[in-house]
């Protein structure tokens, strides 16, 4: 775009979604109400170290009993989509029988968007396993895959004909790496290569679910959601930073994209990853005969979350790859197996409070680089955490509108490019529990008081109110 044209507000394509996004253990708080038992994110709240300020989400945003004001705020927004998730153990306590109080808080909330003309966008897991099940050996074990099938097809019964899209994961690569692997999310496990079992059994959850729900008829998009990091080399002349970046590409982008839309897993990943084992054994004797066909199944939407760009070095900077403290202290590791040697390096470009490299640019080049895909994409997460303060009822979150702004562009220079982008879901609608970070970290377009529980939209809010009500950026 030359200079004259950015002088210009930019249309937003027709039909083009603007919504916002959440999570079940993020907002809903209610941990015990009307038969929802522990996820594995209520077990490791407690312990000790392994959430700042040993924050837990017992209340949240108190959502659970706040559904009909907080739709209400989302329409006064103009917002037209929102992306929520599901709790299993509402719905399936325990991984176990169907609780019909749980889902019928689900239905309410339907209820509630579609009255106010609010497209709903359902993810079936965002992170919070029922705890019996982890105590079951949760992801390393391939029965999970069949109790989510499960758990899918319940939901799917009780809201799924009014639901126009489905989606079964957010981002697998946290549950599997961050929970199995560096231990920094539930159920905090350390185990080193069972990050790469606990990948593969989500994403055989995600292609077991989706041949279920597909069966049923529906005539509901299904889709999936990963999470992307845009990895370049520090030093594009190095060859060991060249590689650096291949392998965190390989194992955070590619490990997900090629089973899941491809159906076969990258052969340089399986060849850097041959050597590491699970159980004495080699990792990759989990992959059974017919499991990649399990998985790669047909979706007609993929979800894009995309934070940070990243620069890193194949080069050890000598602090050794050993584990580091995490946010509540307790230690964690390296969430890439056999590559503990790789680190990033400081480009000196802007961070935002979670210390993540502002990129808007990386968000182009992903989108693009996905349509080879061939399925129409939408951004399902995209935000900034900055510490605001409410002042006379205002919340001057400058830094967070131009990261919005700047993103919101960055999308339609993909849609100029080419890409099929089909919508946008600002991350998050209110400031919830930042999982390992607490609720320090905030990443609301809508600031969350939390000892009055009251709301109010900061300066983003609005002016991403204007944008959905002009369709203009
Ligand atoms: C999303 O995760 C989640 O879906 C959402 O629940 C969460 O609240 C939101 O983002 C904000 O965090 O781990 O040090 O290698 C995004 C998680 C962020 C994980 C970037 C990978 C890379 C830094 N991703 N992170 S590190």
């Amino acid at each position: 775009r030359n200079l004259r044209d950015r002088a210009r507000p930019r249309e937003l394509p027709d039909g083009f979604w603007l919504g916002s996004a959440t999570a079940s253990y993020q907002i809903e708080g209610a941990v015990d109400a009307d038969g929802r038992t522990p996820s594995i994110w209520d077990r490791f709240c407690r312990v000790p170290g392994a959430i700042a300020h040993g924050d837990t989400g017992d209340v949240a945003c108190d959502h659970y009993r706040r559904v009909p004001t907080d739709v209400a705020l989302m329409h006064e927004l103009g917002l037209d989509s929102y992306r929520f998730s599901v709790a299993w153990p509402r719905v399936r306590p325990d991984g176990g029988a169907v609780n019909q109080a749980g889902l019928d808080f689900y239905r309410r909330l339907v209820d509630e968007l579609l009255d106010h003309g609010i497209h709903p966008w359902v993810t079936l897991y965002h992170w919070d396993l029922p705890q019996a099940l982890e105590d079951a050996g949760g992801w390393l074990n391939r029965d999970t895959a069949h109790r989510f099938v499960d758990y899918a097809l319940a939901t799917y019964d009780a809201i799924g004909d009014r639901v126009p899209v489905w989606t079964t994961l957010n981002e697998p690569w946290c549950s599997a790496f961050l929970g199995y692997t560096s231990g920094e999310h539930a159920p905090g496990r350390q185990e080193g290569a069972a990050g790469l079992v606990a990948a593969h059994h989500l994403m055989l959850a995600h292609g077991q679910a989706t041949e279920a729900l597909r069966a049923t008829g529906t005539s509901s998009q299904l889709g999936v959601t990963l999470n992307f990091t845009v990895a370049d080399p520090a030093d594009p002349d190095s060859a060991a930073d060249v590689d650096a970046a291949r392998r965190i590409d390989g194992l955070h982008n590619r490990l997900f994209l090629e089973p899941l839309l491809r159906g076969a897993y990258p052969s340089d990943v399986l060849a850097d990853t041959e050597a590491l084992t699970f159980g004495g054994r080699g990792w990759q004797e989990v992959i059974r005969e017919g499991d990649l066909v399990a998985i790669h199944q047909e979706v007609d939407v993929l979800g894009v979350n995309y934070y940070q760009g990243e620069a890193v070095t194949g080069t050890p900077t000598g602090d050794g790859g050993g584990p580091h403290p995490g946010p509540g202290g307790r230690p964690v590791f390296s969430a890439f197996p056999g590559c503990e040697s790789i680190s990033t390096v400081d480009r000196g470009l802007p961070t935002t409070d979670m210390g993540w490299t502002v990129q808007p640019e990386g968000l182009t080049r992903l989108l693009v680089r996905l349509q080879q895909y061939g399925l129409p994409l939408h951004v399902t997460e995209n935000g900034a955490a900055y510490d605001d303060d409410v002042v006379e009822g205002r919340v001057h979150d400058r830094e967070r509108t131009a990261y919005l702004e700047a993103h919101l562009g960055a999308v339609l220079d993909a849609v100029d490019a080419g890409a099929d982008v089909r919508g946008f879901f600002y991350w998050s609608l209110l400031d919830n529990f930042e999982w390992a970070h607490g609720y320090r970290r905030r990443f609301g377009m809508v600031h969350v008081d939390y000892a009055t529980q009251v709301r109010t939209p900061k300066d983003s809010a609005l002016r991403y109110a204007e944008i959905a009500r002009s369709r203009k950026l």
